[in-house]
């Protein structure tokens, strides 16, 4: 009676982009996934499962309950974390946050749950904001079941470095320790969990974005951070659904307002576990891209780029029409299941 779902059929279930979503639905095998399947996971309670019943949700009709699952991926494009500030002895700012990590369902398609791994609350967790040489202090609380750490990218004290044997090292279900250290260099860093196994602390939501701004400031912008993610919902190491801030199509049902000839910048990350690569592809204009955001000359300017896991960068457009204009990875296969949306540009 359990099918397993995976990817490739559900591809092969979904007929077209445009209606992907409610087919995409229609083809999740309603099951509470096997014992198997929980066992692969690691023995961790719940998993993926797709609710049963009647009244199945349109995916295109934006009917994933954000309010339940605590985040809204509209609130998470534009939301930025400057943390606590006060003025050290020296002179410089000292930037706090608190970082709990916790386990909680989430809906990452309408009636697909996934038994997710966050920080505070929200996949992918704070966007934490600082400026080149403020000294961070980021608090970190074990909330899980699971033991678990922050890794930051970027120049900080190998005891610093939130990875097992070093400094605090692993920190156990309950435990907390703090990671102090300067912000450098500016750019685009990003924030994940580093406990074996990797791959599924990482997958299950432990991720978010450091923007560290240099001392002189970039341009005014309409900002937005898309922190590119995916979910194997059914643990056969392989995505069956695909986003851009964790829930697939949500900027293609809303589209992400922005205003024509204005500069509009955005912060793209690759969190994507199990595939290789993955990719930003912009209709209708070309952006200006800065790898890891550690330049202020672009690298390219170009519609299309490509991402490993880990890299990070940033992107600068102005749209001189007005109108809807699709983003998606240039995988038509991600695209399908999720990762795409549009800009909407008013005149
Ligand atoms: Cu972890």
């Amino acid at each position: 009676m359990s099918r397993r779902l995976t990817r490739r059929r559900l591809l092969a279930a979904v007929p077209a982009v445009g209606l992907g979503a409610a087919a995409l639905h229609a083809s999740v095998p309603h099951s509470h996934g096997t014992a198997a399947a929980a066992a692969e996971h690691g023995g961790a309670a719940g998993g993926a499962h797709a609710s049963g019943g009647s009244g199945h949700a349109a995916f295109r009709g934006g009917e994933v309950d954000h309010r339940a699952n605590g985040f809204d991926p509209h609130e998470i494009l534009r939301d930025f974390d400057a943390g606590t500030t006060s003025r050290m002895a020296d002179g410089r700012t000292l930037r706090e946050w608190t970082l709990v990590a916790s386990e909680h369902e989430i809906e990452i398609a309408p009636g697909v749950t996934f038994t997710a791994w966050s920080y505070n609350g929200r996949i992918p967790g704070p966007t934490l904001r600082a400026t080149e040489g403020d000294h961070l202090q980021i608090t970190f609380i074990n909330g899980g079941r699971h033991p678990h750490t922050i890794h930051f990218h970027g120049i900080h004290p190998a005891s610093m470095d939130g990875v097992a044997g070093i400094g605090d090292g692993e920190i156990a279900p309950g435990g907390r320790t703090v990671y102090e250290f300067d912000a450098a260099p500016y750019g685009l860093q990003l924030y994940h969990c580093h406990v074996r196994p990797l791959a599924e602390h990482i997958a299950k939501g432990l991720y978010g974005t450091l923007i560290i701004d240099p001392r002189q400031p970039r341009a005014k912008a309409d900002e937005m951070v898309m922190v590119m993610n995916g979910f194997d919902t059914n643990f056969d190491r392989a995505n069956e659904l695909y986003a851009a801030n964790t829930i697939g199509f949500a900027y293609a049902d809303r589209p992400i307002q922005v205003k024509r000839g204005e500069l509009v910048r955005v912060y793209l990350v690759n969190v994507l576990e199990y595939d290789l690569l993955n990719s930003f592809h912009l209709h209708g204009n070309f952006f200006h891209y800065f790898p890891t955001g550690s330049s202020k000359d672009p690298s390219e300017f170009t519609d299309t780029v490509m991402l490993c896991q880990g890299q990070r960068g940033i992107l600068e457009m102005r749209f001189p029409n007005a109108g809807r204009y699709m983003f998606h990875a240039h995988q038509s296969e991600f695209t399908e299941l999720g990762w795409m949306g549009f800009f909407e540009v008013s005149p």
